[in-house]
């Protein structure tokens, strides 16, 4: 059973109170350190299962992130390294406790570099004059309108509200409170506004072997309005989130949420309901990826993404 900080921080992930690829894959790892910290395991081995068996709880809370099962993979590979180290110095159930907390404030320097290095690649796409459309809440494209309005651009940004959760509120507050103009859209009135847009920001959630983009449900149909009335399309994601299984013939887990978050299923009790949280839109939707490597056709990208995952 994991420690009481760890079911809190998990039960902030399952409710979205955190929510986006960054944010949970932040506080995952901040989880795995706790947990550490909290353990009372008195050899290598036990802590080892403890903590494999909390990241295999963190990882099924958000079955579609493989930044969050990368960030975990790499905090458990950190631990079993001072294990095996253990075995043959001085190392000791301490300093494999400190092993994991000290991956888990690596990753969260790390973590704050990439973003910045986005934020930079990203604010220059950004032209003065332009309508810029955004879907749901991406705390990368945030950083990026946030650079773009700092080095003086300007530019307006449509926000659409992202049912049924509401995502697009966190974006829409963040940035009209940076001073960036905001225009709120329902969903649905994307086909309506598109053509006053010039380009497309959205984050990424997981990106597959072929240069796919798994996001926020509704960005396939963003896209598809994108090419359509030729608008450019680009995705923010930093190279944690390529899905390395996807290499090896898996498909990406797509997670459908409760029929509740759609509509009050006790007064529509005959009505079936499905809530697909993502899409999958085709790399050639996409214009390109924005990561921290600077930018990529997204045909280009699980190579550069291989590279800085050492696979
Ligand atoms: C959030 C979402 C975001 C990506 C990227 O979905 O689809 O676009 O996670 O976010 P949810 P970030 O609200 O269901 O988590 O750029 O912050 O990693």
């Amino acid at each position: 059973m994991p420690s009481k900080e760890v079911i809190e921080i998990a039960a902030r992930i399952k409710s979205l109170k955190i929510q986006g690829a960054r944010n949970v894959s932040g506080w995952a790892v901040k989880a795995m350190a706790l947990e550490a910290r909290a353990s009372k395991a008195k050899s290598p081995e036990a802590l080892w299962k403890e903590l494999f068996l909390t990241a295999d709880y963190i990882a099924g809370l958000r079955p579609t992130e493989p930044m969050l099962q990368n960030s975990l993979r790499n905090a458990l590979r950190a631990t079993l390294l001072e294990i095996n180290r253990a075995r043959t110095s001085r190392a000791n159930i301490r300093t494999i406790r400190d092993a994991t907390a000290k991956f888990g404030r690596n990753y969260e320097k790390h973590a704050a570099r990439n973003l910045e290095l986005i934020s930079l690649a990203g604010a220059q796409l950004v032209d003065d004059g332009d309508t810029i459309l955004t879907h749901c809440h991406s705390s990368t494209v945030e950083g990026i309108l946030k650079q773009a309005k700092l080095s003086g651009k300007k530019f307006r940004v449509i926000a659409t509200e992202t049912r049924p959760k509401f995502q697009g509120h966190i974006t829409m507050s963040k940035l009209s409170a940076a001073g960036i103009p905001v225009t709120a859209i329902v969903d649905s009135a994307v086909s309506t506004f598109i053509k006053d847009c010039d380009k497309v920001f959205v984050g990424a959630d997981a990106i597959n072997s072929t240069g796919d983009l798994i996001n926020k449900i509704g960005t396939l149909t963003i896209a598809h309005l994108a090419d359509d009335y030729g608008v450019e399309f680009y995705s923010a994601a930093e190279l944690y989130k390529y899905d390395l299984l996807t290499q090896w013939g898996a498909h990406s887990l797509l997670e459908e949420r409760s029929p509740d978050e759609v509509l009050d299923t006790k007064k529509f009790r005959k009505v079936k309901v499905r809530n697909p949280a993502f899409d999958v839109t085709p790399a050639r939707f996409i214009t390109g990826y924005i990561t921290e490597k600077g930018l990529y056709a997204p045909q280009a990208l699980p190579a550069v993404a291989r590279e800085v995952l050492k696979i």
